[in-house]
């Protein structure tokens, strides 16, 4: 039976236009999701929006519509950007459709007959910005924007009862909270006692949520109705057989959503009786040429940005420069010297004039068709070796989640072809001996065509261009042996895959 496997991105709220940080998280849950299809796992890829709270009713009342019409529209802004770059999602959730809000309202009246929601007055000081109460030592230091001191009657989860059951699974699960240093994090947070979650906001203040089924004067806050979305879309309440097969869930996230995901997640999880999710990786943060990108600075790293990069050289370097360099374990910064730098030397220097050399060979000497090997020699059997070895990295690092490190170790076995050419140098060879000049122009096409199907996770489009110019009768997207290569089979039309960047561009760009 195949394994499951369920990978989320957090639901982005529509308040913001996407922007390369929203692109990165999701772009590197496309990629473990494909390699994942590739091992044969039944994978279940869910993206999706939030779109309840106060910034959006307030968005909203500022452009003259209805909050339900502007989440319509930045949804569709999402949706947009991840159909361009054709993500591979089973699902897209939205945290207004009727079937989250069965499964919100069922958790909350659930919680709140077995006694773990209950009611309270509270003074103290609210941020209105970032639409939580904060501590007298957050308002000294001034880290939130917009605050006042307000009282509230509000619900609350008993979430301080579930601390030490927290710690506890923490410990003993030493795959739930990754990267290392981000776990180390959470339980420095544990440390302090936990305080009962605020999982209301009356009407008066703000109406656009999922009303309380206990208290109609009461809207749901937007995390703890948000959080729901992950078990919502695999099946939960509706369709058991999906749900108990999908479910628990590796959640990739950024560092700034670490607490929600590992605190409050797994303490509502564990009072509704449901298991906890598998792992939770929060990765860094991306900067633009070097400075935070912000609003103010106008630094911002949009769609559209993006999409004039990609015209330059295409969208799957886009997606493979996020999966190379991106911030999975610390923070990133993007510049666009950096981005056309690695275009050129790990697709249009390694991959691409790999490619050019091999097929220019195949098709001046052997009419184009691939040749039948002699005898394998140490250097050829290193060759394969490797490819087998590279392969059991790769997935050993996919359950890691480390997709940098998947990068480099793939273009690695690319490097290495080349350097087996340079070895060997089958131009020279050619002119003497076109037997063995058989076997090592086998030999590198079979390990660029393993190092391809390796690669396809990271640039979809231009493998599959790839395996189309070879015309060895391979399916994209499935992994590849590196003697399943077929002699006799001609090439098909060679086309510069990754031509070379002018970085003389870039002054003008
Ligand atoms: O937090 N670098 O939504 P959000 C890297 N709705 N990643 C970045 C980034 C950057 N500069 N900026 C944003 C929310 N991200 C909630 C989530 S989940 C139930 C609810 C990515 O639109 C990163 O993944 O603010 C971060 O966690 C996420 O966008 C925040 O998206």
């Amino acid at each position: 039976m195949s394994k499951s496997f369920y990978v989320t991105t957090p639901l982005y709220y529509v308040n913001d236009r996407p922007h390369i940080g929203s692109a990165y998280t999701t772009l590197i849950a496309d990629m473990v999701a494909m390699y994942h299809r590739m091992k044969g796992d039944d994978v279940f890829f869910l993206t999706g929006t939030d779109e309840h709270g106060q910034k959006v009713q307030q968005a909203a009342e500022k452009n003259g519509i209805s909050p339900q019409e502007h989440c319509d529209m930045y949804a569709t802004r999402f949706r947009e950007l991840w159909s361009y770059f054709n993500l591979s999602f089973d699902d897209f959730i939205r945290t207004t459709e009727p079937r989250h809000e069965n499964v919100v309202t069922h958790v909350l009246q659930k919680l709140f007959d077995e006694g773990e929601i209950y009611k309270d007055t509270y003074e103290g000081w609210y941020s209105v910005a970032d639409e939580l109460f904060i501590t007298e030592k957050d308002y000294e230091e001034g880290k939130y924007r917009d605050v006042r001191k307000i009282s509230e009657t509000n619900y609350y989860f008993k979430m301080s009862k579930y601390q030490d059951r927290l710690i506890a699974y923490i410990n003993e699960h030493p795959d739930f909270i990754k990267p290392e240093n981000r776990k180390n994090e959470i339980l420095g947070f544990l440390k302090q006692p936990l305080k009962d979650l605020c999982i209301s906001r009356p009407k008066e203040r703000l109406s656009w949520g999922i009303e309380l089924p206990f208290d109609k004067d009461y809207v749901t806050y937007v995390w703890f109705d948000a959080l729901l979305n992950y078990v919502t879309a695999p099946g939960y309440l509706k369709d058991d057989e999906h749900f108990n097969k999908t479910w628990p869930a590796v959640h990739l996230i950024g560092k700034d959503i670490l607490t929600t995901h590992c605190v409050y997640w797994p303490t509502m999880l564990m009072a509704a009786g449901i298991p906890l999710p598998q792992t939770i990786f929060a990765h860094g943060w991306w900067t633009a040429e070097g400075q935070k990108m912000s609003k103010s600075l106008g630094n911002f790293i949009d769609l559209e940005t993006i999409q004039s990069h990609c015209d330059n050289v295409g969208k799957d370097v886009y997606r493979y420069f996020m999966a190379k360099e991106g911030p999975l374990f610390s923070d990133s910064d993007f510049s666009k010297e950096r981005f056309y730098q690695t275009y050129n030397t790990d697709l249009a220097n390694d991959f691409g004039n790999l490619v050019n050399r091999i097929f220019k060979l195949i098709k001046k000497y052997y009419d184009g068709k691939i040749p039948v090997p002699g005898e394998m020699g140490d250097d050829e059997k290193a060759m394969e070796n490797t490819s087998k070895a590279c392969e059991a990295k790769v997935m050993e690092l996919l359950d890691d989640l480390n997709i940098n490190a998947i990068a480099s170790e793939v273009i690695g076995y690319v490097t290495s072809i080349n350097k087996y050419l340079e070895k060997t140098e089958p131009w020279k060879l050619a002119k003497t001996d076109l037997e063995s000049t058989k076997t090592v122009l086998y030999t590198a096409l079979a390990s660029l065509r393993f190092s391809a199907s390796l690669l396809y996770p990271l640039l979809p489009e231009k493998m599959t261009e790839f395996f189309s110019m070879l015309n060895n009768g391979d399916t994209a997207g499935t992994m590849m042996a590196w003697d399943g290569l077929k002699s006799g089979m001609e090439l098909g039309e060679m086309k510069a895959l990754f031509p070379r960047f002018d970085m003389k561009k870039l002054e003008s760009m």
